[in-house]
C-alpha cells in the first residue's frame, strides 16, 4: 500500500468512529453518575440522530456517495504515446482512475503493438483486476481475449478506437471518427466553393491503418471525395506521428511535387511533420500559401497552428475521456444500467471566417447544421 491509500483509509476510519466514540464517552459518563433518567435517554436518541445525520452529511467533496465501498483495480492497456492527442488522453484517465477516487491503476503503455495489446488484457485477466479499460490500437482480433475476460466475470470498457470483431465489452466512450471525416469533406466543398477553387487535388496522410480513427475519417472524407468527384492523387499511413508525416510528406513532395493543392493529415502531429516537410521543399501552404491543409484533433499546438494560419482547419477530437470513464465504473459498480454507446462532444474550427457553419447528413443520417469556430488566443488557451 502507498502513501495515498494509507491516508485514504485513515480518513474513512475518522468519518466512522468520531460519533460513536462520543456516544461512548457520554454512556461511560451516564454510567458513572448512575443517571439513566427517561430525560437521558431521550436526549440519547436525540444525539444518535443527530450524530448519524452528520456522519451522513460531512463527506468531503468529490467523495461521500461515489465511495466505491471497496478498492477498485482497473487495468487500462493504452494505445501508445504517439501523439499529443494519447498524452492528453493518458493524463486524462490517470487523473481520474486515481487513489483518491477509490482505484488502483495498472497502466500498460503498449506502444503501437498489437501483440503486446492482447497480452496486456490477457495479463489483466490473469491478475483478477477488477475492470479492463481498453483502447484498442486495431478494431479487430479481440474475440478471444474478450472471451477470456468474460468467463472471468470481469466488465472491459472500451475507450477512443472500437472494437468492431466482437460484443464481449460492456461499454464504449469516444468520439463519432465518421462524422469528423465528414464535416471535414463538407468544409473543404463549402471552402473551395466560396474561394473559386476549380480542382481539388488531393494528398492523404493516414493513422495507423486498421485503427478505427482511421477507418471513420477516411469512410466519412471519402464519401466527399466520391460525391464531388475531387482527384485523390495518393494515400499513405503516416502512424500518427510528427515522423510519419514528415517520412510520407518527403515521399509525395519527391513524387507528385506541384500535382496537388490539398492536404489532409489525419492527426495533428502528422501535420507537424507535413509542415516540416513543406518548409523543406519550398512548398507554401495555409491561409495564402498553395497547400490546404486540413488537421484532425485540434490539440493546443493543432490549434496553434489555425491560428496562425499555417493550418486551414482542425476538426477536433476529444481525448479527455477519464472524468466520464470513471463515472462508468462507479455506475457498473451501483449496478446501474449504463449505456452500450458515450459519445464526445467535439467543436469543428478553421483559420478564416468564410465557412460560418456546415449543413450535411452525419453517420446516423441526420442533417445537421454545426458551427465552424473561427480560432482565437482563447480556443489555443482552453485546448488540451
Ligand atoms: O487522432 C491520434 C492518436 O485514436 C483518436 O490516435 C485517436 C487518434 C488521434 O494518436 O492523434
Amino acid at each position: 500500500m502507498d502513501a495515498k491509500v494509507v491516508q485514504f483509509s485513515d480518513y474513512v476510519k475518522k468519518r466512522k468512529s468520531t460519533p460513536i466514540r462520543r456516544l461512548l464517552s457520554y454512556f461511560k459518563k451516564l454510567k458513572k453518575s448512575g443517571a439513566f433518567t427517561g430525560r437521558s435517554i431521550a436526549f440519547l436518541i436525540f444525539f444518535v440522530m443527530i450524530a448519524c445525520l452528520i456522519s451522513g452529511c460531512k463527506a468531503p467533496k468529490g467523495r461521500g456517495d461515489k465511495l466505491l465501498g471497496r478498492e477498485v483495480t482497473v487495468g487500462f492497456a493504452q494505445v501508445g504515446h504517439e501523439s499529443d492527442w494519447r498524452i492528453a488522453s493518458t493524463n486524462s484517465v490517470k487523473q481520474a482512475l486515481s487513489e483518491e477516487n477509490g482505484i488502483k491503476l495498472d497502466f500498460i503503455d503498449c506502444d503501437n503493438d498489437t501483440d503486446v495489446q492482447i497480452k496486456a488484457v490477457s495479463g489483466f485477466v490473469d491478475k483478477k483486476v477488477d475492470y479492463i479499460v481498453i483502447d484498442p490500437i486495431v478494431s479487430t482480433g479481440w474475440e478471444d481475449v474478450l472471451t477470456k475476460a468474460e468467463e472471468a466475470g470481469i466488465p472491459v470498457i472500451v475507450i477512443d478506437r472500437t472494437i468492431d470483431d466482437s460484443e464481449k465489452y460492456v461499454t464504449w466512450l469516444g468520439s463519432e471518427f465518421t462524422d469528423e471525416g465528414l464535416a471535414a469533406g463538407e468544409w473543404l466543398k463549402n471552402y473551395a466553393a466560396k474561394k473559386g477553387l476549380r480542382e481539388i487535388n488531393i494528398i492523404e496522410v493516414t493513422g495507423n491503418e486498421g485503427s478505427s480513427a482511421e477507418n471513420g475519417r477516411s469512410a466519412g472524407f471519402h464519401k466527399y471525395i466520391e460525391y464531388e468527384a475531387w482527384n485523390i492523387i495518393d494515400s499513405r499511413d503516416g502512424e500518427f506521428t510528427e515522423e510519419g508525416g514528415k517520412r510520407v510528406m518527403d515521399e509525395f513532395c519527391e513524387e507528385y511535387k506541384g500535382e496537388f493543392n490539398v492536404i489532409v493529415a489525419q492527426n495533428d502531429n502528422m501535420a507537424f511533420g507535413i509542415m516540416k516537410s513543406l518548409d523543406e521543399h519550398g512548398i507554401s501552404y495555409g491561409v495564402g500559401g498553395d497547400m490546404i491543409i486540413i488537421s484532425f484533433d485540434a490539440c493546443k499546438n493543432g490549434l496553434k497552428n489555425v491560428l496562425d494560419g499555417n493550418i486551414n482547419a482542425d476538426f477536433e477530437c476529444n481525448p479527455l475521456q477519464g472524468p466520464a470513464c470513471l463515472k462508468l465504473i462507479y455506475d457498473l459498480e451501483k449496478q446501474a444500467k449504463i449505456q452500450k454507446e458515450t459519445f464526445m462532444s467535439e467543436t469543428w474550427y478553421a483559420a478564416e471566417d468564410i465557412v460560418p457553419e456546415i449543413t450535411y447528413f452525419n453517420s446516423m443520417g441526420e442533417e445537421v447544421t454545426e458551427p465552424i469556430v473561427v480560432v482565437d488566443k482563447a480556443a489555443v488557451e482552453a485546448a488540451y
